[in-house]
């Protein structure tokens, strides 16, 4: 049996001053059904963590480096998330792949890093819209998933999210069928590459303006074991209705 993830991806949202939002989360959830996972900026994994230390709640990072440490300026490895209090790291995150060239080679480089540094591996694939019109939707998540999971992967360090980039931030959402459509294909091709077993624990997220108003439609689809939410991760106000639709 998968556990539910809500996960929240600030973006390169949150100061200080957003720290109150945290604790409205945290005190909003003292005893959840399901895991709950903020992955706000760099600069707050520390404060978050303190926050966050006696509750359920756990906190992420967004990114890392492929390398434990080095001459890398303006990086961040995973050992440092790590010691910094996260738990786990989002990774091939469609707004990386293109703001910072990343292809699928380096996301698997940097899950294997974030897997050595004992951090659950949060991996976004996802399609364009040129893409999904020139019927190469299947193709794209096919090339995304075996070149960006490392053969380090299991379910327990591992979560893929599916996160078309037509959808991300702009108010569209993919119709169940669409959403359907991929997760199913997630779970064959993680079936055909690690076997049945492992495959099945391997938690399916579905990421691209998800929000209180069409996140129960969402999570009643099969093998949609969860969210990965932007916007509406950034108030308690939304994100609490979302966590208790899982
Ligand atoms: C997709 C998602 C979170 P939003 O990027 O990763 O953001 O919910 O704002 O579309």
């Amino acid at each position: 049996m998968r556990r539910k993830l809500a996960a929240g991806n600030w973006k390169m949202n949150g100061t200080n001053a957003s720290l109150t939002e945290l604790q409205a989360l945290i005190a909003a959830h003292p005893t959840p059904q399901v895991d709950i996972l903020i992955c706000p900026p760099a600069t707050l994994i520390v404060q978050a963590a303190g926050l966050s230390a006696d509750s359920p709640l756990m906190i992420g990072a967004q990114d890392c480096h492929a390398a434990a440490s080095g001459a890398h300026t303006g990086d961040i490895s995973a050992p440092m998330l790590a010691d910094a209090g996260a738990v786990a790291v989002i990774l091939g995150h469609s707004e990386r792949r293109q703001d910072h060239a990343e292809s699928s080679t380096l996301v698997a480089a940097k899950a294997t890093a974030a897997h050595a540094a004992h951090l659950t591996a949060i991996i976004c694939v996802g399609e364009s819209l040129a893409e999904r019109e020139a019927a190469q939707t299947l193709d794209v998540i096919a090339e995304h998933l075996r070149h960006s999971l490392p053969d380090s992967a299991t379910a327990a360090n591992t979560v893929i999210a599916y996160e078309p980039i037509w959808a991300i931030g702009t108010g569209l959402t993919p119709s169940p069928a669409q959403i359907s459509e991929v997760h199913r294909f997630l779970r064959a091709e993680l079936t055909a590459r690690f076997g049945a077993e492992p495959a099945q624990g391997i938690r399916l997220l579905y990421g691209g303006s998800v929000k209180p108003a069409n996140a129960p439609e969402i999570f009643a689809l099969a093998d949609v074991d969860g969210a990965l939410v932007g916007g509406a991760s950034l108030t308690t106000a939304e994100f609490s209705p979302i966590i208790t639709a899982l």
